[in-house]
Formats: structure tokens, sequence, C-alpha cells
């Protein structure tokens, strides 16, 4: 088949001059909004505006690691529920996205941090979510490459065991949840950036972009990195700070791990895709930023950490690395909702959690601007909290320190 004759995934439209949403952001939020506003809701005249190309952000960028091992009730049924769509989701979209429940370790190398595990087991059971603690046998049974000598320099006391989360191939995500809108009638607009967003009286009239202007009673920020500057364009402040967070990949060799394993002592996580290459990640770069370049100093943390976990990694090559922007909030829990001018909707603040969510919050978007109010999932998610000090306190559940 030639080029010529590959059928689109989705298509190409001119810019309508009126939708009923525009949905600024064109990552997986964005699009699985689009998607269930057309799929559950019947809501098909709907725009979705990507300055790049979709999924050239947050949505590509990230570690493709999914789990709903949280720390809060809220979060752990949030992130609960975005897994149980992530099990259907190639039969729903028919379109392999490759989610592989492999199974996801947290690792404690002393006794606060087995402490939280245990804490997190509780409410994750309590919950109807599968994690456990176990102990160092049971980590080498899982990871037999993984030195649990009591003589390591971080030796592991245990870990939080998480059965049904795994990983996922995050582009495939983003091209299902496309094509699925796109067939329901949905306007994707890649490589149009917008300017300013109308606000008329309290009540959003439409957007400005590089394109022209288009009418809309409703907008939606589904964008991470630049949530703030969208926002602002609306004049609604958020509590968010941009940082950068990085990740690399190594060359592809035979398969030897079949578990997401993380260590937020040692501030890195790993896992192997089904091509045989090592994903790793850390923690946030400890400044904020905008910069997606990768740093050496990143690469020389990360080599010494991984091989503090698995000395037999020695030998492996980095083949890249690369930035995404993560966009903090002060709880470490998103900000999903309406705000204080009407129509005018926000899916923002998702920090180093945001994929993992993207088809929960599609779903909880949607019904939010179907129904008019917030579904009950994303009820504890609302901007209010921050001035009604209601916090979601999810920092003990991050993968790595922030
Ligand atoms: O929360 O599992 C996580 C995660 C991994 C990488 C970034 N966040």
């Amino acid at each position: 088949m030639s080029d010529a004759e590959w059928p689109r995934t989705w298509r190409r439209h001119d810019l309508a001059d009126t939708y009923d949403v525009i949905i600024i952001g064109g990552g997986v939020h964005g699009l699985a909004t689009a998607y269930y506003l057309a799929a559950n809701h019947g809501i098909t005249n709907v725009a979705v505006l990507e300055k790049s190309y979709i999924g050239s952000g947050g949505s590509g960028r990230n570690t493709a690691i999914l789990r709903s091992n949280y720390l809060t009730p809220e979060g752990v049924r949030f992130y609960d529920r975005s897994v149980k769509l992530y099990e259907h989701l190639a039969a729903d979209l028919n379109f392999n996205v490759m989610f592989s429940q492999r199974g996801h370790m947290t690792l404690a190398h002393n006794d606060s941090s087995l402490r939280t595990m245990r804490w997190r087991a509780e409410v994750n059971k309590r919950q109807g979510v599968d994690s456990d603690v176990i102990g160092p046998d049971e980590v080498k049974d899982l990871v037999p490459h993984m030195d649990t000598s009591p003589y390591a320099r971080y030796p592991i006391l245990g870990a939080l065991y998480h059965p049904p989360g795994g990983i996922v191939r995050h582009d495939a995500v983003v091209w299902g949840y496309a094509r699925g809108a796109d067939t329901h009638g949905v306007h994707i607009h890649q490589k149009t950036t917008v300017t300013g967003i109308d606000v008329d009286g309290g009540k959003v009239t439409g957007v400005q972009t590089d394109r022209g202007r288009i009418s809309a009673p409703v907008v939606v920020n589904c964008t991470a990195g630049w949530s703030t500057l969208i926002s602002d364009m609306a004049g609604v402040e958020m509590p968010v700070q941009t940082f950068p967070l990085q990740a690399a990949v190594t060359e592809p060799v035979k398969p030897f791990l079949n578990t997401v394993v993380v260590s937020g002592t040692l501030h890195v996580y790993v896992s192997q895709t089904d091509r045989g290459e090592l994903v790793f990640g850390a923690s946030v770069d400890p400044f904020a930023s905008y910069s997606i370049r990768g740093s050496l100093e990143f690469t020389e943390g990360l080599g010494g950490h991984v091989l503090e976990l698995m000395p037999a990694l020695s030998k492996m090559r980095l083949l890249r690395q690369w930035a995404g922007l993560c966009d903090m909030t002060p709880d470490y829990s998103p900000i999903m909702g309406p705000t204080g001018v009407d129509g005018f909707y926000v899916d923002v603040g998702w920090g180093t959690y945001g994929f993992k969510a993207g088809p929960v919050s599609g779903e909880a978007m949607a019904a939010c601007i179907a129904d008019g109010r917030p579904p009950e999932i994303i009820s504890a998610f609302g901007i209010d909290r921050f001035t009604d000090g209601r916090l979601v306190g999810e920092k003990g559940a991050a993968a790595v320190g922030h």
C-alpha cells in the first residue's frame, strides 16, 4: 500500500465559526473528553485544538505506567476507574493499546517507607484494589535481577505490590481516542494555537486562535505544561507550578523484567517495553521551568541509582532521553470541573499522574459538561478546595520524590 492509499486515522476539517464545545489540548485528556462527549452524551459538535501535533505534549513524553495504588480514598477510586477503562479500551476503541498488566512494585528501603506502603495497601484494599506489602524474598521471585541482599547500600525491606498495574502503548491510546472521536464527528485541529479566550459578563463566548476566532459557549482547558497560561487567558488563576520531568530509554534486550519497579528513595522507576527497551524515569527537576531538554546530571544520577538496584545492567546503553512538563498543585491532586467563569472548565494540574488518568478524566469531564455539574468521582478535585481547605494529599503516592 502506498502512502497515498493509507487510510487517515482522523480527518482534517476547516475551522468552523462555532462549536458547542472547544477543547484546548490534543493530548489523551482532551481527546478522551471529546470522545466521551460524543460517545456517551451525543455531543458531537466539538473541536479539539492542538498547537502542535496530537500527543506531542505529556501524552507522548510519559513513561506509560498505569496503576491505582494511591494514598487517599478519592485518589484510589478515581485512578482505579481509569485502570478499569484501560482494561477495556482496546475493545471499546477497536485499537490495540497494548495494555500489559504485569504488576507494579514500589520498593521500601527504610521503615518509614514501609509504614507508608502498609497504609497505602490498607486504603487500596478498602477500595477493592489489589495491593499488598510483600517481603524481600517475594521481591526476588518477581525480579530475580534485583539486588535484595541485606548488605546492599539501600537494602530492600519490602515492597507495595499491585498486580493490576502495568504499562500501555501511550501513542496508541492517543491515536485510538483520536480515531474514536473523529468517527463520532469531532473536529481535530492540529497546528492551531489558542491566543486568547473571550469572556463577556463572566461567561465564556469563544476563543481566539492563530487561524481565526471561534465561538463556543463551553471551553475546556485540557493542557499540561501550559495550563496556567491558558487559564490566565480566561482570567482564572491556577495554583500550579510547572516542572520538567525527565525520562530515558535503553537499547532493546531480551525480556527479563516482567514488573514495573519503583524506588522512591533512589528516585528511579523502570519497566521493560514489549520491544525489550528499558524505560526509566526519575524525580522532577528541582526548579520550575518550561524546558523539555534532557540533562547530563539526570543521566548520571539515573545510572548510579539503577545500578544500586540491578548491578547486572551496567553494560546497557541509553539511546535517548527527553523531558515532559508537569503542572504541580499544592496537594498533588488534579484540578477538575467548572471555574468562576461560566462555561470555562479545567482538567489540569496533573503533576506526574496525568497519563494514567486520561480515560477517567475524559469520561468524568464529559459528564460534567453534559450534566452541568461534576460527577461524584471528581467532586473532591474542584478548584475551590484550595480556598475551602479541603486538600486531597497525594504526595505520598508519588512514584518518586518531588
Ligand atoms: O505515578 O506511576 C507514576 C509515575 C511514573 C512516572 C511518572 N509518574
